[in-house]
């Protein structure tokens, strides 16, 4: 599939998908963005496919939202046509796992959009910020909302308040980000990591996903509960049967198309 502003590339069973607006630093636009929800759903419905990644350039995951494009907007054209936000949360209902792979500035919406992603591996340029105060706006695509329950909310004030940008160590100590590697290394290790989760059962990947963001959403008890609910229903999958059969036979597991 081609696209304008993406760059789709297929690594075995890996989707990599690559923002692809140089001159803009990887401005999030209309087009952007439907064409993100397309790439995104496309994967998750192609049956090769275990796991995906999300990256920007060495230089920019993304600059945010396109500031050039919503400068005239009014409060009917947001509102009424939801223009900005109708296409920013396609990520959100991706069932497989998406690891986001953040280089250089990933700032305003361009942060929102990677902490979409179910974790994000960072090159040790990465650079992370909510700017939008200084642009005269609030975050618009969750910053508010996901920075307090990752980062806790002094942290979260402290970014959103002062727009101030932090670097890859910052982010990982504070728990934006998993894992920072070398800059050259960015692609290549988040590839291995997608790699890693794609030769695992992708029912119980999905299950796991399900879960974990599940938490985010409910009580503790309830959390616990639907927790313990896939987990027995995990007992009625293939890949149970072939995960421990494998453990007693000492072979490794062959968990391919379950
Ligand atoms: N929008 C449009 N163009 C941009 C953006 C952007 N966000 N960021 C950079 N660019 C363009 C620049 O205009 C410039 O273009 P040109 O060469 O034509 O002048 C080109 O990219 C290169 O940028 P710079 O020359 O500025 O590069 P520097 O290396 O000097 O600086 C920075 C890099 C620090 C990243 C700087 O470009 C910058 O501050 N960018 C804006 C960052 C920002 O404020 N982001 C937040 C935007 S608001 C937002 O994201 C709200 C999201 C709401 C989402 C709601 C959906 C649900």
């Amino acid at each position: 599939m081609q696209y304008e502003d993406l760059i789709v590339e297929v690594h075995g069973k890996v989707a990599l998908i690559r923002l692809n607006r140089p001159k803009a630093l990887n401005a999030l636009n209309d087009n952007m963005m439907n064409e993100l929800g397309e790439a995104l759903a496309a994967f998750d419905k192609d049956a090769q496919i275990g796991c995906i990644v999300l990256t920007g350039s060495e230089k920019a995951f993304a600059a945010g939202a396109d500031i050039v494009a919503m400068k005239d907007y009014t409060y009917q054209d947001t509102y009424r046509d939801n223009y900005i936000t109708r296409n920013w949360e396609h990520i959100l209902k991706v069932r497989k796992p998406v690891i986001g792979a953040v280089a250089g500035y990933a700032l305003g919406g361009g942060c929102e959009l990677a902490m979409m992603c179910d974790f994000l591996i960072a090159a040790d340029t990465a650079k992370f910020g909510q700017p939008e105060i200084k642009i005269g706006v609030t975050p618009g695509a969750g910053a508010t909302q996901r920075l307090p329950r990752t980062i806790g909310k002094s942290k979260a004030m402290d970014l959103l308040l002062t727009a101030r940008t932090i670097d890859a160590v910052e982010a990982e100590r504070i728990g934006i980000v998993s894992r920072v590697v070398p800059a050259d290394q960015l692609i290549a290790q988040a590839l291995e990591a997608a790699d890693t989760i794609a030769a695992m059962p992708l029912s119980v990947a999905m299950m796991i996903k399900d879960a974990v963001n599940r938490a985010f959403e409910t009580t503790l008890t309830e959390g616990v509960n639907y927790e313990r609910r896939l987990f027995h229903a995990a007992f009625g999958t293939p890949a149970q049967r072939e995960g421990m059969s494998a453990f007693i036979e000492k072979r490794l597991p062959k968990f391919e198309g379950l």
